[in-house]
């Protein structure tokens, strides 16, 4: 579950990780949110800044790198280390509540939960397995596997299986891998499919059993293994690629899958593609021209703040434009 910050040509690696440390630490601990989001986010401008940072004060500068920060990162070149991270880290609690949120379907109250319940490893998580409901198991199950990041080669292997067996069952499907794929990360944390139909609009009375049926059929094949979750609309699974011709086996990955109206594909696109960060960005900025964006539509908001009438959008573009705002390529979507 752990966000890679691309480690290549990172000068500042050693900042944007202890910010990183902070920012899980705030989420997982002490579920502040806001805390979380601005370690986060200064961390990814500082993991970009193409040369290496000698002061707070040059920091600073940086858009989303405020006073707090500023002194963190003085205090670092000075001693090398940030007397907040060594408490953080000498605390058995904290280092037990960092370690279980890592399995997937665990969230921060239920990680505190198990900790008070006296469960403070993985290892022990193995043992008691009753308190875990099925989400979790496979979490647990896959635990080593789902740490690990899927290769950008991995990835068009799946999608190229994926698309076969879509297609298979009817040619008109589109089937879109997004996330961190479609930004063009070199490797990615599980894959996400974008799924629509023609025949399938968001006036269409009954919604058809298009994720349903992508399941059965990717089941049938084995490439998924294992359902975390499957709605209506939205699947979370495990999926395995087979054997290679050399015998190579590849590893448990994480799988999303949404199906979407036809005619809100590209609300859906553009919110599937983030990164999440870069949505909350751009929300924020849509908010102060005066419309509401979510995953499946953009609509303005009156003087009133109720939302009005969703807007027509044929690109990803047209939503960039009423809000006025450059467009940015999905690779240019980091934050
Ligand atoms: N998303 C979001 N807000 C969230 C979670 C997700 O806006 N809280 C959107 C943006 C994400 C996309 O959904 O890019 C897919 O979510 P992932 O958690 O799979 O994130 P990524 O694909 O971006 O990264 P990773 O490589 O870790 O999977
Ligand atoms: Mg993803
Ligand atoms: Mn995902």
């Amino acid at each position: 579950k752990r966000k890679g910050l691309d480690p290549s040509s990172n000068p500042n690696a050693d900042f944007s990780d202890f910010l990183m440390e902070l920012a899980t630490y705030e989420k997982n601990v002490n579920r502040a949110m806001h805390k979380y989001n601005a370690y986060r986010k200064a961390a990814g401008i500082i993991a970009k800044h193409p040369t290496q940072i000698m002061s707070g004060d040059q920091a600073k500068k940086l858009d989303g790198v405020g006073d707090k920060i500023a002194k963190k990162i003085d205090e670092f070149i000075q001693t090398g280390k940030l007397q907040k991270l060594e408490k953080i880290r000498a605390n058995d609690t904290n280092v037990a509540i960092t370690e279980l949120t890592k399995v997937t379907g665990i969230g921060p109250a239920n990680a505190q939960k198990l900790v008070a319940e006296g469960i403070t490893s993985i290892e022990e998580l193995r043992k008691h397995q009753e308190k875990l409901n099925h989400h979790q198991k496979i979490g647990l199950k896959h635990f080593e596997d789902f740490e690990k990041r899927i290769p950008r080669e991995e990835m068009l292997k799946m999608r190229e299986v994926v698309i076969s067996e879509i297609h298979k069952l009817d040619s008109e499907y589109t089937a879109d891998v997004c996330g961190s794929f479609r930004r063009g990360a070199e490797s990615s944390g599980d894959m996400d499919i974008l799924l629509t139909h023609p025949s399938y609009t968001s006036t269409t009375k009954k919604k058809p059993e298009l994720l349903q049926k992508v399941v059965k059929q990717l089941e049938s094949i084995k490439f998924v293994t294992d359902t975390l979750s499957l709605g209506d609309s939205k699947y979370m699974g495990v999926c395995q690629l087979p054997k290679d011709e050399d015998g190579t086996e590849y590893l448990f990955r994480r799988l999303d899958i949404r199906s979407i109206p036809y005619d809100q594909f590209y609300c859906a696109l553009l919110y599937f593609t983030g990164s999440d960060m870069f949505n909350r960005t751009m929300r924020t900025l849509a908010l102060e021209k005066g419309f509401t964006i979510n995953e499946y539509s953009i609509r303005p908001v009156g003087s009133t703040g109720v939302p009005g009438e969703p807007l027509p959008v044929t690109s990803e573009e047209d939503i960039f434009d009423y809000i006025d705002m450059k467009y940015k390529k999905p690779s240019e979507r980091s934050e």
